[in-house]
């Protein structure tokens, strides 16, 4: 009995979520509260688009993206100046060839594009959903959309000639974290297994 006891509480944390807390793209950021910058750069180094602080998390099936900028984020007149280049595939031969990454795609304002060539040649993937708060964004989109990867790198740019870029130079690496629920489902199942050996 006791063993049944466990496996079923093994099952329940099994199917548990990973991650407790939920984004909803709704332009408020509490619920962003306690996850850490993936980067930050200086205030006072870009014009009109001035990056303070990126944010890049994962929750089920979806990416989550936010961002600070010094000064309100501008997306009526200025979206095309907001850029997150993203390489999927963490190899700088493929895709747009910036900043000393290969950019497989790219999100622009609250667009989500996907690279065709090494040189500025994109295919519209279509408006993500975002929201926009004062000096703040938040942009979610399916991990699939992107290929689902398991890593990859991100540079923010901003315009494209009087431009700001976080990092300064190089790149961030934001990598998935490991799915705790699916060990604990392994090792849940293990147990469920070895329980019904011992049983024969
Ligand atoms: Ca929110
Ligand atoms: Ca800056
Ligand atoms: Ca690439």
């Amino acid at each position: 009995m006791q063993k049944i006891l466990f496996l079923a509480a093994a099952l329940v944390l099994a199917f548990a979520p990973a991650s407790a807390q939920a984004i909803t793209i709704d332009g408020s950021f509490d619920d962003w509260t306690g996850i850490t910058e993936l980067v930050t750069d200086a205030s006072g180094d870009g014009t009109p688009v001035d990056w303070l602080k990126g944010w890049v998390t994962d929750e089920g099936s979806n990416f989550y993206f936010g961002y600070q900028t010094n000064g309100n984020v501008d997306f009526d007149s200025n979206a095309w100046r907001y850029n997150l280049f993203l390489d999927t595939d963490q190899n700088a031969s493929t895709g747009y060839n910036f900043g000393g990454i290969g950019a497989d795609y790219m999100v622009q304002g609250g667009t989500l594009w996907q690279s065709n060539a090494t040189w500025w040649d994109w295919t519209n993937l279509g408006l993500q959903s975002y929201g926009i708060s004062g000096d703040r964004l938040e942009l979610s989109f399916a991990k699939t959309s992107i290929g689902s990867p398991n890593a990859f790198d991100i540079v923010f740019m901003g315009d494209n000639d009087t431009d700001d870029l976080m990092p300064d130079s190089g790149k961030s690496t934001y990598v998935v974290p490991e799915p705790t629920s699916l060990l604990l489902l392994g090792s849940g199942l293990v147990g469920l297994l070895s329980f019904t050996r011992k049983k024969k």
